[in-house]
């Protein structure tokens, strides 16, 4: 059984892991379910509204403490 759950993990392919999030339909700072979701949106999908006093930092009431 070990010898089993050996090959599969080997077998697994690289990019097997935690899911990548992904540009979804959010827009808005109170969609987003935490900060590093809001700084992905922000970062990755072209949501500079996410930032509205334009610090670099979006969603000031999700990631001020970060
Ligand atoms: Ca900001």
């Amino acid at each position: 059984m070990r010898v089993l759950l050996l090959c599969l993990v080997v077998a697994a392919p690289a990019h097997a892991g935690p899911p990548k999030p992904f540009c979804g339909e959010k827009k808005e700072c109170r969609q987003m379910a935490d900060c590093d979701e809001a700084q992905f949106y922000y970062s990755q999908c072209g949501e500079a509204r996410l930032d509205r006093d334009g610090d670099g930092v979006p969603c000031e009431e999700l990631c001020r403490f970060k």
